[in-house]
Formats: structure tokens, sequence, C-alpha cells
């Protein structure tokens, strides 16, 4: 293992890459907890590849950074430019689970026949109030505001319904100036105070007793072992990078729990 980029203010360096200002925004903020360099393997840091064929061409890159703090288990960031044919933040915040938190997750997508952008600060348990009631009381109103602004995204698989929050923030924009005007206007300030509102409540944790940390390992298990199998990504990976090198970057870096 290679350490990580240190966790400095720009550590992404990927020319045209669409959602730079978001990931700068999330470790700025990051700063004020104290942020350690989070382990990555130096061959997931940051790989190009190019392929296609004569007519179709790409070159793609996809770089990840990550850091932990004392409540945070893992926070790690997956950055995917891909000329047109795709841009990609991922980012995802593991609490650790001495802690009683939810995961922020934001995914970030933009593809050649538009934009597809989830935000949410997803349950480790679900049906379960004292881990749901406080963080949805205060979710709620800024997904109630910012949903109305944007279209609906579309069904979800049912099966991923125990790791959605009821504030999923779920949204497919046209490419061009009507879905840039939505991201800079919509889009960011809604992701700006999902952040702003999970980091406030990262900060306001207290510790738990061991028996919940259990419980909530239980469920922060049946999360990532759900995330890992479904990843969405991993046939544009696949294709870009080759699917040995993308089935390690998703078990050992992105859903890296057990
Ligand atoms: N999604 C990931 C990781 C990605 C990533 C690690 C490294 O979990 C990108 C990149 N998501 C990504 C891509 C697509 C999607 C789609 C490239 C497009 C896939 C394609 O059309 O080829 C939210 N992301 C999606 C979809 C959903 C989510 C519901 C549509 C799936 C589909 O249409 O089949 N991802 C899902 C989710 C979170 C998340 C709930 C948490 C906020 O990160």
């Amino acid at each position: 293992m290679s350490a990580a980029r240190s966790s400095s203010i720009d550590p992404i360096q990927l020319s045209g890459w669409r959602w730079a200002s978001f990931l700068k925004e999330a470790i700025s903020r990051l700063q004020a907890q104290a942020p350690e360099p989070y382990p990555i393997e130096s061959t997931f840091l940051d790989k190009t590849d190019r392929g296609g064929s004569a007519s179709r061409p790409f070159e793609a890159t996809t770089q990840t950074w990550g850091c932990s703090t004392t409540k945070l288990r893992q926070v790690r960031a997956a950055c995917v430019e891909a000329g047109n044919a795709a841009s990609v933040l991922n980012l995802v915040m593991n609490p650790r689970t001495s802690y009683d938190l939810p995961f922020f997750g934001a995914d970030l997508v933009t593809l050649p026949n538009g934009h597809l952008i989830a935000l949410d600060l997803q349950p480790a348990l679900k049906t379960d109030a004292a881990h749901t009631q406080a963080v949805w009381a205060r979710l709620t109103p800024i997904f109630e505001r910012w949903r109305a602004q944007l279209p609906g995204g579309g069904p979800i698989p049912e099966e991923a319904e125990p790791f959605f929050s009821p504030c999923f923030l779920w949204t497919r924009l046209p490419l061009g100036d009507e879905g840039d005007a939505l991201i800079r206007d919509a889009v960011f300030p809604a992701y700006i105070e999902y952040l702003e509102l999970y980091l406030d409540l990262v900060r306001e944790a207290e510790p738990v007793a061991e028996e919940r940390s259990q419980q909530l390992l239980d469920g922060q298990r049946r999360y990532t072992a759900y995330r890992a199998e479904k990843d969405p990504a991993r046939g544009m990976l696949g294709r870009f990078h080759g699917s040995d090198w993308t089935e390690r970057l998703i078990h050992d870096v992105l859903f890296d729990l057990d």
C-alpha cells in the first residue's frame, strides 16, 4: 500500500472535470474535522486508459481521494473524466459505527444522454427511529425546497428501498444550458446544504454503547454489500479500465468495510 494523497484542498487534477467545485467544497468543509490521509493503493489513485473504436475512441481517467476523521471511518471520492463519454463524482462518507450516523452519499453523473444526480443521507438502520428520526426531521425541509425545483428522476429498483431515506434527491437533467443552469442554481446549493447538515450531525454525534455499535455495523455491512454488488458504474469502469481492476476498486476501495 502506498500512502494516499494527503488531504490538501485540491487533490484531484482532472482537466475538464465538471464536478471539481463540488469535491473542493466538501474537502474544504472537512478541514474543520482534522482529516487524516486514507490509505489507497497507488493503482487506484490515478488511472488513465485509452480504447474504443477508430470512430469512437475514448481516453478515460479515474482518480480516487480519501480521508478519515475521528468520527468518519472513510470519506472517499471516485472521480471519472472521459470527455464526452462521462464525467462523474461519486462521494460517500462512512461514519465509524461508534456513532449513530447515516452515510452521506452523492452520485453526480454526466453521460452522453444527460446528467443523473443522486443526493442523500442514507440510513444504516432504516426502520430504527433512533437512527433516522432526528436526521429526517432536519433533512426534510431541505429536501422539499430543492425537490420542488428539480424534475423527478424516475423509478428506483425496489430492492434499493432499505438503503434510501425519504429525502433521496434524485433527478435527471438534460445536457446544455438548461441542465447547466439547474446544476448551478439547484443541484449545487442542495449539495452544499446536504453536506453542511451531515457535517453538523457528525460534529454533534456522541459515542454509543458497544451493543448499539454492533447493530450499526450490521446495518453498514448490508448497505455496503448492496452498493458493491449493484454498483451502477461497474459496466462503465469495466469498459474503461478492465474488469479485474474495476472489481478491486469497488471491493477494496469504494466499498471496503470488510
Ligand atoms: N455510482 C456509484 C459509484 C460510481 C457511480 C461508485 C464510480 O455508486 C456512478 C462511480 N451511477 C454512476 C454511473 C451511473 C450511475 C447511476 C456511471 C450511470 C450508469 C449507467 O447508466 O450506465 C444512485 N446512480 C445511478 C443510478 C442510481 C444511482 C439510482 C441509476 C441506475 C440505473 O439506472 O440502473 N448511487 C446510487 C445511489 C447513491 C449512489 C442511491 C447514493 C447516493 O451513489
